[in-house]
């Protein structure tokens, strides 16, 4: 007789068979299909049924879970002695199915097991004895054979066998952060896992590879790395779906996607960009999230003003501004003099060139300008141009305000007849009478000339106080034609009519020696003037672009940070546990041995890097649960491992401060093995600890861990790139200053941290900031190669500060650079530090003298303070407890926040760092080590810091600077510059 259920079936044996097959009802009157045998009575009892061949198919582990009922033997009379009150469970491996003749040999089989009843009879309240139904569920194998067999012995019990169910696990196909898992089979040795590559899923792409873990339950371990959605979708219920119209997505990421910045509006699906709506533009710096914008308006109230000597234009910004704020203004010039006498219309054209501009006539970021040199009694109309972004872009008519002007002279000509005293041929000597009651006040003579045959093409000009001047570097041979005119306190008077003088022909033998050369270049324009006399103005910079950061005087400095500096004392200091002969000491000497069976794990939160990090509760008696994270080390670690695993708890136990991560114990002595599994037990939570078990392949027998306060949100740099702009400043000093309260501790403890970085900063569910990681300090000092490379990893460049990265020479001061990069860090919401700039290229830039900009709205004060935590000279960065008394004097006076770098810049000099300003483009250039190039700007025509401010990326290509490195290392410069030159506009100097 056999019964069969999806595929699996028991067969009553012909031989040793005492087993009946019987069909009962149930409740429901179902036929129930079982297997019975009760042969209680009888003495030497052995009666098989075996199954049919079962396929293993994709298993590597089988479990089989019978249900059946067992009499106790008590229940039955006169049967004591012979009753049993178990049976056995064997199976037998074979590749084919046996022959349907093969003979049953019981030795064949192995024994899986023998099953007990947990449940017999129960007793009911009316007295009755129900018999009830037991379930046992066994591990069968390892099966490596194509398939088995199963087969119950029973020695003389009362059983019935209800249900045979013969399964093997495997973790479902399943979906994780936006990657596509198959449906994958456990491993065979439980204490490993399969690792599983994830796909990612439609319209998503890879971030970091994703991986799961199947372990031997059937349950997903260890979510690793995952995808993104590409760019034009969003994240929705684990897929990723496209941007409705009017939304858009312009980076992959698992971001939602945006409303359509103002302006602009997309109408297809999936948009990665909302186009711009008619009538407005992007600049093609802007990104794709900001507003379209529009040309601004005309400037307005547009006034002139004339005084003795000079002109000035004033007018206010557009009412329009388009919505930007890059508004720049151009000034164009026309002179209109006579009028056509015909048509009476009046005659205009450009300008005379020699007018001059102060600063400039392009570009004003201010909304003045002053004019010199104009000419007297001339009619100038002005037209101011307000430009900003994406003007030009359209074909909107130019935003111009106008304002004519009409200059009086400041006397007649005061100069006479102009006399030739002598001429060479590169040279001619000239002297001029003055007109009868010429005022005494005549500050100068301006004497202008040019080549006869060239006409006013070009010409040049000189001054001398002298009513002479020799004029040089003329041609041999040539017509030269000279006016001279006046300038009094009231300004220019009228020329002198012109003279004609020639130069004499050349002849190698006269030598024109001893002319001594009194002529004032004309190039020696209002601008480098400016700088000049602007020198002891302190410039700030901004957010784009590196800044080269000289930071302010010793003086300075040490009135800001040092001022009311006491040496701490009184506060124990640190022990390094390398000095200790045996480190095992160290451990016990700063860390609580705590009881395995204390402590119950939850979770997986993470890996760290000599094991998983794991979440759960410290349960000690008498005590209140606490929740922890349980840092462990992978089994099969080696005594090294173990004591440097250990290191970190022995510096952690040595800390008690509210900003330290604090080490609750370690689990160093236990006597585990996996059977005895109690100190997982902890029944009430969600997961079965096997999982965790199988995690530890606790080979050596001993679990090791260090058990700290839980840290509900993580690390902080993760931490903040999911809560990007979702702060405010206030918020974010806070952060900084809990690091800084940390680190003040450690380094009052003389503990040097070496790996200070967001991603080593804890945060919990209260925003506090907790300093972690004491695994990098191991480094020895006197290990010359140890600079580059620590046990485990490389030196963190972007974080450590230049002498560290040189010379390994780590300090507290070292740690305060590395805190200034936190605070970037924090102030950009976890941004990488020079982005993706490789490791050389920012030892090289810092060496340079560039530091990293400070992030969108960034407060300038922090951005300062960033400043001085990257000063070159590590004497020079302020300590951390200064560092901490500033930020709570930020914290106290938080309109001291509002000043974002990147908008409006200080009042006063003295908040501002010293930030060089250069007087020569030579000077410049040598600043930046690029002197190289002189040649090519003042080639080009560029000589003064003036017109090198405008100059773009195409000009620096222009001018012949190939190198990619070379023209970022001018532009960058150059727009530091330019904010100078904002700044000196903005600071009110007049001309
Ligand atoms: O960003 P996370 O969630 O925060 O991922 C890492 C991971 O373990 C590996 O270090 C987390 N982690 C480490 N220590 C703790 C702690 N004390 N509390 C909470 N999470 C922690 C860390």
């Amino acid at each position: 007789s056999r019964f069969c259920y999806s595929h699996i079936c028991l067969y009553l044996l012909p031989i040793f068979s005492q087993w009946d097959a019987i069909t009962e009802m149930d409740e429901q009157n179902r036929p129930i299909h079982t297997f019975q045998v009760c042969h209680v009575m009888e003495p030497n009892q052995n009666n098989w049924l075996r199954s049919g061949w079962i396929q293993r198919q994709a298993a590597q582990r089988v479990y089989v879970e019978l249900r059946f009922t067992l009499r106790d033997c008590n229940s039955i009379p006169w049967v004591s002695g012979t009753c049993k009150e178990t049976f056995n469970l064997f199976y037998l491996q074979t590749d084919d199915p046996l022959p349907a003749a093969t003979r049953f040999r019981p030795t064949d089989y192995a024994k899986v097991d023998t099953i007990a009843a947990d449940e017999s009879f129960t007793q009911t309240d009316l007295g009755d004895r129900v018999l009830r139904l037991n379930t046992e569920v066994r591990e069968v194998g390892p099966v490596t054979l194509k398939g088995f067999y199963l087969a119950f012995q029973d020695v003389g019990a009362c059983i019935a066998l209800v249900s045979v169910k013969v399964f093997y696990k495997r973790c479902p196909a399943t979906i994780r952060n936006l990657a596509a898992f198959p449906d994958t089979v456990p491993h065979m040795d439980s204490s490993s896992l399969v690792e599983v590559r994830g796909v990612c899923v439609e319209n998503a792409e890879e971030r970091d590879t994703p991986k799961l873990y199947c372990g031997a339950d059937g349950d997903w371990l260890v979510p690793l790395g995952g995808c993104f959605c590409s760019i034009g979708h969003e994240e929705m219920d684990g897929y990723c779906r496209a941007c409705r119209p009017g939304f858009f997505s312009a980076y992959a990421g698992n971001k939602k996607c945006s409303k359509c910045p103002p302006h602009s509006s997309s109408h297809d699906q999936a948009a990665t960009i909302c186009h711009c709506d008619k009538g407005f533009y992007r600049a093609i710096k802007d990104s794709s999230t900001m507003a379209c914008t529009r040309p601004p308006s005309a400037p307005r109230n547009l006034v002139s003003l004339i005084n003795d000597t000079a002109l000035f234009l004033q007018w206010m910004p557009p009412a329009d501004t388009g919505g930007r704020k890059d508004i720049t203004y151009n000034i164009l010039c026309q002179r209109c003099d006579g009028s056509d006498g015909d048509s009476g219309v009046t005659q205009c054209e450009p300008c005379e060139p020699d007018l001059r501009f102060i600063p400039r006539p392009l570009g004003l970021t201010g909304t003045s300008v002053a004019i010199i040199d104009f000419a007297t009694h001339a009619n100038y109309t002005f037209h101011v141009e307000a430009v900003n972004g994406v003007s030009g872009l359209g074909v909107a008519a130019r935003s111009l305000a106008n304002v004519t002007v009409t200059t009086h002279q400041a006397g007649p000509a005061l100069v006479g007849v102009v006399r030739k005293d002598w001429a060479s041929q590169n040279s001619i000597a000239l002297s001029w009478s003055q007109v009868e009651q010429a005022p005494p006040d005549i500050v100068d003579y301006e004497v202008k000339y040019y080549e006869k045959e060239q006409e006013q093409l070009s010409y040049s000009s000189t001054r001398t106080k002298a009513p002479s001047v020799v004029v040089t570097g003329l041609r041999p041979s040539t017509v030269y034609v000279f006016h001279v005119r006046a300038r009094t306190a009231a300004g220019y008077t009228a020329y002198s009519p012109n003279f004609e003088f020639f130069t004499t022909p050349e002849d190698p033998d006269i030598a024109d020696q001893g002319q001594v050369l009194v002529v004032v270049t004309a190039s020696v324009g209002g601008f480098s003037l400016l700088v000049i006399l602007t020198l002891f103005l302190l410039i700030t910079g901004r957010c784009q672009g590196y800044i080269k950061a000289r930071m302010k005087s010793e003086e300075k400095r040490r009135t800001r940070f040092h001022s009311g500096h006491v040496p701490f004392s009184g506060i124990k200091t640190y022990v390094d546990p390398d000095t200790y002969e045996d480190p095992t000491q160290a451990v016990e000497e700063f860390a609580k041995e705590i009881d395995p069976s204390y402590i119950c794990i939850e979770r997986v939160i993470g890996a760290g890097e000599f094991g998983e990090v794991c979440s759960g509760r410290l349960r000690i008696p008498g005590r209140m649960d606490i929740a922890v994270a349980i840092k462990t080390l992978k089994g099969g670690y080696m005594d090294q491992q173990r004591r440097e695993f250990l290191r970190e708890a022995s510096i952690m136990g040595q800390f008690n401060n509210p900003n330290i991560i604090r080490l609750d114990g370690v689990v160093t002595k236990s006597k585990f093995h996996m059977s005895n599994c109690s100190f997982f037990e902890c029944s009430h939570f969600s997961l079965f600890p096997s999982q965790i078990m199988s995690f530890y392949p606790f080979s050596s027998g001993r679990p090791i861990m260090i058990v700290v306060e839980y840290m509900e949100n993580g690390a902080l740099d993760s931490f903040l790139r999911t809560r990007d702009g979702q702060f405010t400043v206030l918020q974010l000093v806070g952060m900084m200053r809990g690091i800084a309260v940390g680190m003040t501790y450690l380094s009052e403890m003389g503990y040097v941290h070496r790996d200070l970085a967001a991603r080593n900063i804890l945060v919990d569910e209260n925003l506090v900031c907790k300093v972690s990681d004491f695994g990098m300090s191991r480094i020895l000092e006197d290990d010359s190669e140890a600079a580059y490379t620590a046990t485990g990893g490389k030196i963190p460049i972007r974080w450590t500060a230049p002498e560290a990265i040189a010379y390994g020479k780590f300090s507290s001061a070292s740690d305060v650079w590395s805190y200034g990069i936190v605070m970037w860090e924090v102030m950009s919401y976890g941004e990488r530090p020079y982005w993706e700039m490789s490791n050389q290229d920012v030892i090289l830039s810092i060496e340079e003298g560039y530091r990293l900009p400070a992030p969108m709205g960034c407060p300038v004060t922090l951005h300062q303070l960033m400043l001085h935590c990257w000063q070159k000279e590590s004497g020079q960065r302020p300590h951390f407890n200064s560092v901490l008394s500033f930020l709570d004097k930020l914290i106290i006076n938080p309109s001291s926040l509002l000043t974002l770098v990147n908008d409006v810049f200080p009042d006063s000099p003295e908040d501002m760092p010293d930030y060089p300003l250069f007087i020569s483009i030579g000077d410049w250039l040598d600043s930046i080590k690029m002197s190289q190039y002189k040649n090519n700007f003042l080639a080009a025509g560029y000589t003064t810091l003036d017109s090198i401010s405008t100059m773009s990326i195409d000009d620096i290509r222009r001018i012949g600077i190939c190198l990619i490195g070379h023209q970022r290392r001018i532009i960058s410069s150059i727009q530091s510059l330019r904010l100078q030159l904002h700044h000196i506009q903005q600071s009110g100097f007049q001309v």
